[in-house]
């Protein structure tokens, strides 16, 4: 059987995969042994590769709706539609009346990394929404306002540290996340194997944290109580000891300061962790020899999510695991440009304006997923009349899908660009459906940045496209066209233009590999068939290693790029040109934590779960994924469920601020008292969406539990845990 190599898109570990193929079907799917990254990992979801690819409710063509129904349409018929009605939009309403909302797989294909940012510099509106306001924003913020560059996140240097102390990840079944780890639970037990410790902080016991030497079922919502405390013990012990980064920092004495408040004792009760425990965890991670502090989703979408990953960072550098081996490290990708001269920079500005309805800060360009519903109901100047969703489908993974169901109905004009017709995509006036992954090219722009050893892959498209099929780099480019009234160009065009202005400006930096040459004799020297593989060719030339597409194509399984080294103080980009460690927005937000300290906790509140067969709200259209653990049930704790008259398998009620909900209870004594669990991306029961096998095992949303007003408001981003609920048996 004839076999082709596929980086894997389905979740941010991007194993490198080896497909085998019969004619144009993916018939089987295995780790790529020689793969430079992954060395031959895979897991059930890579597995189900071909089931996913092949999936029968993939959409073939476009769709246009008319009179209330979709019929299947033409490309030119499509984007025909979309050049007549987008632009008087935008002519009669202005550039913000034109919404768009981007969604998780966004970061998971080529198309998504290149062409977003040109459809937005072209359109100009103000109304950009994704899925980092429900996910990873307080990371980008704090690390903007840290470092002065919201993509300079540390990852953990997980296959060296000595200590690692985990706050709301559960890698072992999301395979990690802004920590791009193949084999996330391999690496995890090759640190127990050499004598490291593994500390998980979790209300709920998961597979991570039974790998873990110390688990710590903390009440939820109250990390960055925990992390200040950390930070007080370092100090009030004497343990801080920052080394060679002191000179790169300020603040030392100001976040001391800042925490004096926090001690052990303030904050046993609320994240109900004893202070001996707290003095504890301190005293480990300034005694290991190296240690990483690591916080994902349980410590980003809560209330104090900013806080929470500040924190994290502050541990980081107090303790001198920032930026060296071991520790926390700065990735370096193949292409970003290639690092300018050490110095200071612009810094990182938060609230450069606000939404129009709530005046929410803008945070990194973007306003809050949580606030889309209400500039679409709310009548005024700036409205969002006409929305373009790619790859996003906030219906089921924002606050209050019903809310924002209804406003997508009263929509001018919307554009999904989807394989699926889904909760949201159904209610497109046109539905733009990219090809299955194996007629894709991959290259990883985004989990690059985020991976724990500097590498380089590029896989072409395994099986030509389908005939009547279009490449989601050419549905962005052309989407582009239609929408600026540059209609009817050749798509290769959007790419011409990017790379003449991206060269236009490297030949004048000095740090830039293309100094000095003459951008048109560069350009013409780029290779590649696609324009989006010529714009990796250049990124790849302009970027630190110096590499060229061609190269890469010789590597078919990579090239290894070496781990990763100390970037400090050349990757700051802050005013001062040094790590602020206590930076003013910050600062002003710690009267709220610290209101926080003697506030009573909720008795009984919601958080989520990831399943290892499972991807956010796309996933449960593969039969072979579905069913065993990766089912919709509400976890709850043996005492909580006698106290609530809940039965294991019987019906329970769900009311929270935002509705209610109905759903099967699985009592485990996995998820702490107090807590209960409900994974998200579920309740496929809506009318008119086209995906089979979901819509036979619904399950429920659970963000009709969320009415979309908690925000922690530094980055907008919404409050998934830690939510106050109610539960009853349902009768
Ligand atoms: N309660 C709760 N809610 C959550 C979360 C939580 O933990 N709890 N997690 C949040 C997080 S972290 C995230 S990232 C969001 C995710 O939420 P979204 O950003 O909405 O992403 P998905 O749910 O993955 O849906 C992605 C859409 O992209 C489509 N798609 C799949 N592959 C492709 C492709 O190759 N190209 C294109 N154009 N489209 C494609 C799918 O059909 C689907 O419609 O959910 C968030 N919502
Ligand atoms: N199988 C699978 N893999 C995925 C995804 C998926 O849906 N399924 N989604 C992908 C995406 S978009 C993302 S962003 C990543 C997310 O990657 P992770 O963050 O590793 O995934 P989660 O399972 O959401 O882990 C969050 C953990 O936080 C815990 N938690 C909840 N509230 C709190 C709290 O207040 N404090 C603490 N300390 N912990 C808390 C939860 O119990 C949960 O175990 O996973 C990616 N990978
Ligand atoms: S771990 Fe992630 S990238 Fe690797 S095979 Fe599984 S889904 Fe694909
Ligand atoms: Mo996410």
């Amino acid at each position: 059987m004839p076999t082709a190599l596929r980086i894997c898109p389905l979740c941010e570990a991007t194993c490198g995969l080896t497909l085998t193929l019969d004619g144009t079907r993916v018939t089987g799917a295995r780790g790529d042994r020689d793969d430079v990254f992954s060395q031959g990992f895979i897991c059930p979801k890579g597995a189900s590769f071909g089931a996913l690819d092949a999936d029968p409710d993939r959409l073939r063509t476009p769709l246009i709706r008319e009179g209330g129904a979709f019929r299947e349409a033409t490309w030119d018929e499509a984007f025909d539609l979309i050049a007549r009605r987008v632009p008087p939009l935008v002519e009669q309403y202005g550039a913000d009346a034109v919404g768009v909302v981007l969604g998780n797989p966004n970061v998971h294909t080529m198309a998504g990394a290149l062409y977003p940012p040109v459809l937005l510099g072209a359109l100009r509106t103000r109304n950009l929404f994704t899925a980092s306001t429900l996910d990873q924003m307080p990371k980008h913020v704090s690390c903007g306002l840290m470092f002065g560059d919201p993509f300079a996140v540390p990852v953990p240097d997980l296959d060296t540290t000595a200590h690692l102390l985990v706050i709301g990840a559960n890698p072992v079944e999301s395979n990690g996340s802004l920590c791009t780890a193949p084999d996330f639970p391999g690496r995890l037990k090759a640190l127990r194997r050499r004598g490291g410790t593994l500390t998980v902080v979790d209300p709920r016991r998961t597979r991570t944290a039974r790998l873990a030497d110390r688990h710590v079922a903390i009440r939820p919502g109250t990390d960055a109580l925990l992390l200040a405390a950390l930070v007080h013990v370092l100090y009030a012990e004497d343990l801080t000891g920052p080394g060679v980064l002191a000179e790169h920092v300020e603040g030392f004495e100001e976040v001391e300061a800042a925490v004096r408040e926090f001690t052990p004792e303030a904050v046993a009760a609320a994240c109900d962790v004893d202070a001996a425990t707290v003095r504890e965890l301190a005293r480990e991670l300034a005694a290991a020899p190296s240690a990483a502090v690591y916080g994902r989703i349980g410590g980003s979408t809560v209330a104090y999510g900013t806080l929470t990953n500040w924190l994290v960072d502050v541990l980081n550098i107090l303790t001198g695991n920032l930026d060296r081996p071991g520790g926390a490290l700065f990735p370096l990708s193949a292409t970003v440009p290639a690092p300018r001269p050490t110095g200071p920079g612009k810094g990182f500005t938060l609230g450069r304006w606000s939404s129009r309805v709530s005046g929410h800060p803008e945070t990194k360009g973007e306003l809050p997923m949580a606030a889309l519903a209400e500039e679409i109901e709310t009548p005024g100047e700036g409205r969002v009349r006409a929305l373009i969703t790619v790859a996003a489908n906030p219906v089921l993974s924002a606050p209050d899908g019903d809310r924002l169901d209804r406003a997508l109905g009263q929509l001018d004009f919307m554009v999904s660009v989807d394989p699926y017709l889904g909760e949201t995509s159904r209610h497109a006036d046109v539905v733009l459906p990219p090809p299955p992954p194996s007629q894709s090219a991959h290259f990883d722009f985004a989990f690059n940045g985020f991976a724990v050893r500097n590498q380089a892959r590029y896989t072409p498209a395994p099986v030509p496209l389908e005939p009547g099929r279009m490449d989601e780099c050419e549905i962005h480019a052309r989407l582009i066209l239609a929408v600026t009234g540059m209609y009817g160009a050749d798509p290769g065009a959007v790419d011409d233009m990017v790379i003449e202005r991206t060269l236009a400006k490297a030949v004048t930096e000095p740090h830039s590999p293309a100094h000095g040459e003459d951008p048109r004799a560069y350009a013409a020297r780029l290779t590649g068939r696609t324009g989006a593989e010529r714009r990796l060719d250049l990124m790849l030339r302009l970027g630190p290693y110096g590499l060229t597409l061609d190269r890469l194509r010789e590597a078919p399984h990579g090239i290894d790029l070496g781990p990763l080294g100390s970037r400090v103080p050349q990757v700051l980009k802050t005013r001062s040109g040094r790590i602020e460690l206590l930076p003013g927005p910050i600062a002003a937000d710690l009267p709220r934590l610290r209101a926080a300290l003697g506030a009573p906790g909720d008795p009984l509140v919601l958080v989520g779960r990831r399943h290892l067969r499972s991807n956010n709200s796309w996933m449960h259209n593969v039969p072979g994924l579905t069913g065993g653990t990766n089912t919709c049930t509400l976890q709850v704790h043996p005492d909580d469920a006698a106290r609530l008259g809940l039965t294991d398998g019987a019906p329970a009620r769900v009311k929270a601020e935002g509705g209610e909900l109905t759903v099967p209870v699985e009592v485990t004594d996995t998820v702490r008292r107090g807590v209960v669990s409900l994974p998200h991306g579920w309740g496929h029961d809506r009318p008119g969406t086209r995906m089979t096998v979901a819509a036979a095992r619904p399950g429920v949303n659970v963000n009709q539990l969320l009415d979309g007003t908690r925000l922690d408001p530094l980055s907008g981003t919404a409050v998934l845990n830690g939510c106050p609920v109610h539960v009853s048996p349902a009768l």
